[in-house]
């Protein structure tokens, strides 16, 4: 049977791999920054001006990326400034987040 003591060494260490766990998905879906400069709403295909990627190691350029799900475009228009996760799934670059940062 668990002492007092093994508990509170059981629970802290649930805590410390909770923190380690959310810092390595923090880096996984590290915000990249861009700017809107063609949406397909029907493909789902957005076209972003964007800044260097850090998390797939992208220099600056513009490109097109598939919204997953297309959903995440609804609202979005030409020429927002954006925050957006992008990852690559099956040789296909797709973005899974975006915040729209200026209207
Ligand atoms: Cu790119």
């Amino acid at each position: 049977m668990m002492n007092k003591l093994s508990i509170k060494q059981l629970i802290s260490t649930v805590i410390i791999s909770a923190s380690v766990f959310s810092v390595t998905s923090f880096a996984q879906t590290e915000m990249a920054q861009g700017q809107v400069t063609r949406i397909d709403m029907t493909t789902g295909k957005v076209t972003i001006r964007h800044g260097e990627i850090k998390s797939i190691d992208m220099p600056p350029m513009t490109m097109v990326f598939t919204a997953t799900p297309k959903t995440i475009l609804e609202g979005l228009k030409v020429g927002d400034k954006i925050d957006f996760v992008a990852a690559q799934e099956n040789d296909v670059m797709i973005v899974k987040k975006v915040v729209k940062t200026s209207p």
